[in-house]
């Protein structure tokens, strides 16, 4: 709808109307700010927010379009422990998410948000998770006072009109509420209400936590709509496979946070792979329903990447260095003199002074990261030259192997094919990794994050894994489920394996098995590949004596982390799907 200035409403939609005024009688904003999504609006509110500080403009000869954020250093990652599923009964949430009871959690949120934004803008943020015209995209409407929450919502999802002209006289949306409030911890609450299609979220303002489309909306309720309507929302990149000929093969992988999902999804293979291409779908999150030819499809709801910047160079990620040049908001990271953002792990030259994540001088002699280890780039995905042109379409893309991944620094080998997708399903609900600095606390420990989604997971886990072994029935065409770890290490604490470009030949050899051409070697994991199928051609600093080092699988190993995997079989005891409690057996058996 045309309209002349951002304070009157921009849409006729009366639930929204309603919302948004009783949002607001709650939360007492001196101005509501309608969001339409133009290029004049971005500059303006960008404008604004250089004014008020909360962005820096970069150089723009070097990074036309960008700018420096630094958070409040109390705030600079998910908190699982602040973060609760709001369903009616504790059950439904399921042990290993917090629960509060919908009206219990409406009253304490009330109560936090009642008058929260006098002195400033309430900003109306209509958006879509999905492309245009895809029968799986989906409306939200988020409500926010900060700044830069709106510009960062513009680059991650397709917002504005598109998602009022998609929503129609209807009411079917997902209400986002969000307030900084005070950005303190113990008033920092991220709250889900599945039944009501609802989120509010108060006290914080880090990307996970605060940018409501992405892993409130497309994960924790994506994932219990999932549930009820017959589709997946997982936690997952998607990557398409070009050969020399032209064929494509679509791949689907589920690492946990800051495991190596945006590298992945990004990789240039190695100089001997001629014609070969890798084109990126999705970095985080992958919606997937079966097609009508049975097969599985997979879109990105997302349409611009929030990425993890440490280790970020010019022989880790390419394309995500070249993504970064222009329109991408750094968070976190360390400010030179001349305007440029550095990082641990950036090319060149160590900069022999800057500003560290929290505005501190820095120099090479500094104890400290210069940028925080979860500092962030929130870029759009139009950026990526390897952006896949199928990135937009409706019906997405159709799945022929699922990875799922962690970091383990042990037992886990490179790579390994599962039998079948019931013994696929049970190597991703046991998975484990080692905690990062996405999520506060406990980094470095291992703990079982099933496919990856402990943290996403909007209902219980139990259920989620009945509704993947359910799927089987409706996919007639099931993807291929494979494992790898690029994270093993050997004894010195050097990673075994190069992982980056190099991890090509991992999914040469998965694209090869999905379409039949190459065989393998069974083992009681799963099937492996033969040395002789698996290419190392190349690899100067690579043998194939430690290509069988790093595909070791060690039986003692094997039965600490059966017994490790207990950890998620009794806390979900009676929801687990017996079919899961017998691949377990099955496997005891093998080893
Ligand atoms: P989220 O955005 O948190 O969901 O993370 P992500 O899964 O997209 O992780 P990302 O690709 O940003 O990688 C995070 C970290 O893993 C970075 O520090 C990378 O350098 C490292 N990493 C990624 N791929 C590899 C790899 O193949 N080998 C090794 N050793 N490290 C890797
Ligand atoms: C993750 O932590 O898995 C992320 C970053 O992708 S955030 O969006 O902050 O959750
Ligand atoms: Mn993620």
């Amino acid at each position: 709808m045309h309209k002349t200035d951002p304070f009157t409403p921009n849409t006729k939609n009366q639930a929204v109307l309603s919302w948004v005024q009783e949002q607001a009688k709650l939360c007492q904003p001196d101005k509501i700010y309608w969001c339409n999504g133009s290029d004049a609006e971005k500059e303006a509110l960008t404008a604004q927010a250089v004014k008020e500080g909360i962005l820096i403009k970069l150089n723009q000869d070097k990074l036309p379009g960008c700018y420096y954020h630094r958070s409040n250093p109390n705030d600079v990652a998910r908190v699982e422990q602040c973060t609760f599923i709001c369903t009616p009964s504790k059950a439904e949430a399921g042990p290993t998410n917090n629960w509060m009871a919908p009206a219990d959690m409406y009253k304490k949120m009330n109560a936090l948000l009642a008058g929260s934004m006098k002195g400033r803008t309430m900003y109306v943020v209509p958006y879509l998770m999905g492309p245009k015209g895809s029968p799986l995209t989906k409306v939200g409407v988020e409500i926010t006072d900060s700044i830069y929450v709106v510009l960062s919502m513009r680059v991650m999802a397709r917002i504005g009109d598109v998602a009022y002209e998609h929503l129609g006289e209807s009411d079917d949306f997902t209400r986002g509420t969000h307030s900084m409030l005070d950005v303190n911890p113990d008033r920092r609450f991220i709250c889900h209400f599945p039944q009501d299609n609802n989120i509010i979220s108060v006290g914080s303002n880090y990307g996970g936590n605060v940018l409501l489309g992405k892993k409130c909306l497309a994960l924790r309720l994506g994932s219990y709509l999932g549930r009820n309507q017959g589709w997946m929302a997982e936690h997952m990149l998607i990557l398409g496979v070009e050969s020399p000929t032209g064929e494509k093969t679509y791949v689907a992988a589920a690492f946990p946070s800051a495991c190596g999902k945006t590298n992945f999804a990004m990789l240039i293979p190695p100089a001997h792979y001629k014609g070969w291409k890798i084109w990126t779908l999705g970095d985080d999150i992958a919606w997937m329903r079966p097609g009508p030819d049975g097969r599985l499809y997979a879109i990105n709801p997302e349409a611009g990447y929030f990425g993890v910047v440490p280790g970020t160079n010019s022989k880790s990620n390419p394309n995500a260095v070249t993504t970064i040049q222009r329109d991408t908001i750094y968070t976190n990271v360390a400010l030179t003199p001349d305007g440029d953002v550095w990082w641990e792990g950036k090319d060149g030259e160590v900069p022999k002074e800057c500003l560290d994540w929290k505005g501190n001088k820095w120099t090479p002699e500094s104890k400290e990261k210069a940028a925080h280890p979860n500092s962030r780039f929130a870029a759009p995905m139009a950026n990526n030259p390897a952006l896949a042109p199928e990135a937009n379409d409706p019906n997405g893309v159709p799945i022929s192997a699922i990875i799922f991944g962690g970091r383990r620094a042990t037992t886990l080998p490179l790579v390994y094919q599962t039998f079948n997708w019931i013994h696929g399903v049970y190597v991703g609900a046991t998975m484990g990794s080692e905690m990062t600095a996405a999520a506060v606390g406990g980094a470095g420990q291992v703990r079982r994050d099933p496919m990856a989604m402990l943290p996403f997971c909007g209902y219980d886990m139990g259920e989620y894994f009945h509704h993947w072994l359910n799927m089987r029935r409706d996919i007639k065409v099931l993807p291929k489920i494979f494992s790898v770890n690029w994270f093993r290490k050997d004894k010195n604490g050097n990673f075994m394996w190069p992982g980056f470009g190099e991890n090509m030949r991992v999914l040469s050899w998965i694209v090869d098995r999905c379409r039949g051409r190459k065989g393998a070697l069974e083992t009681p994991l799963g099937w492996v590949p033969k040395a002789e199928d698996f290419d190392l051609e190349g690899m100067k600093d690579f043998s194939a004596a430690q290509f069988n080092e790093v595909q070791e699988i060690n039986s003692e190993e094997w039965k600490q982390e059966i017994q490790l995997q207990s950890e998620i079989f009794l806390k979900l005891n009676d929801k687990m799907p017996k079919e899961l409690i017998f691949q377990r057996e099955l496997l005891v058996s093998r080893l």
